[in-house]
Formats: structure tokens, sequence, C-alpha cells
């Protein structure tokens, strides 16, 4: 399984620095959506589903946490601390996000409006589709 994680560009000077993302440039799709989760409590994991059609990018703007990605035949593990790195999340990747350190501010950029029915949720379901 290939992980793509995006290194974007930091405009640093003396006062600190700055990251800026554009649509169809540092991000590979049209940015219909921000949301953003963060005083994620001690031992909590999040996610637990894959999507259907919705390509997302992860950015760990403040604190860090790990994401399992797993595309139905392998399973690898991202760590995210960097507010310049970008965990691309396509479509049918099995993902959960967990060890959130208690300031973690976990930033996603999707590529569609929030629809429920995008969502595959049953981790036997998923694995079936991959199948197919
Ligand atoms: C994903 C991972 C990385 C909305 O109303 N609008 C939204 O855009 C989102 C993302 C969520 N919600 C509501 C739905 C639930 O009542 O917020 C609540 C928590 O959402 P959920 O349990 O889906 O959160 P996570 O952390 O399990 O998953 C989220 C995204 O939903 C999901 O698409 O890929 O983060």
């Amino acid at each position: 399984m290939q992980i793509v994680k995006y290194q974007f560009q930091q405009h640093g000077d003396d006062r600190g620095r700055l990251v800026a993302l554009e649509e169809y440039g540092d991000i590979p799709f049209e940015i219909k959506r921000v949301y953003y989760m963060y005083e994620t409590k001690e031992g909590v994991r999040r996610g637990f589903h894959a999507h259907r059609t919705l390509e997302q990018i992860l950015i760990c703007i403040h604190g860090s946490c790990e994401i399992l990605m797993d595309n139905g035949k392998e399973k690898k593990i991202v760590f995210l601390e960097k507010p310049y790195e970008g965990l691309y999340v396509g479509t049918l990747m099995w993902h959960e996000m967990y060890n959130f350190s208690s300031d973690a501010v976990l930033m996603v950029l999707a590529s569609e409006t929030y629809n429920e029915e995008d969502y595959m949720r049953n981790y036997d379901e998923f694995l079936k589709m991959i199948k197919k």
C-alpha cells in the first residue's frame, strides 16, 4: 500500500511560519468542506469507516495523533505531528484515528460536503466491497 503524505511549502520568516493550501494545487481536489477535531479524550479511537467517493487530506495542525490505514489487504500506521504535513485518505480506505495528544487539533480537507450515505461503517461490508 502506498501512503501519500504531502509536505506543504512553509513560508518562514523572522515572524514565524505560514502554510497556504490551494485546491488543485497543494490539494489534489476541490475543497468543499473543512472540519477539525480537538479536545479528543485520552484513549479515544475515532473513524472506523471507509468512504465510497470522498477524498480527504488529514493535517494535524497542533499536537499529534496516529492514523491506521487499512485497504483491506494491508494495514499501515501513520504518525502525524507536523502542521505542514498532510495525509491523503482516498476512497475505500478503512481508517481509524487514535493516540491523540491532549493538545491535538486534527484538521481535514474534504472533496465533498457531508453525506452519511458515503460512509461504509461495517468492516465486513468494506471487505466484500474491496473484493468486488
Ligand atoms: C473521516 C474522519 C477522518 C457533521 O455534521 N458534519 C461533518 O462534516 C462531519 C465530519 C461530522 N458531522 C457530525 C456527524 C457526527 O454526529 O459530527 C459527528 C461526529 O462525526 P463522526 O463520528 O463521523 O467523526 P469521526 O471522527 O469518526 O470521522 C470523521 C469524519 O466523519 C470522517 O469522514 O474520514 O473524521
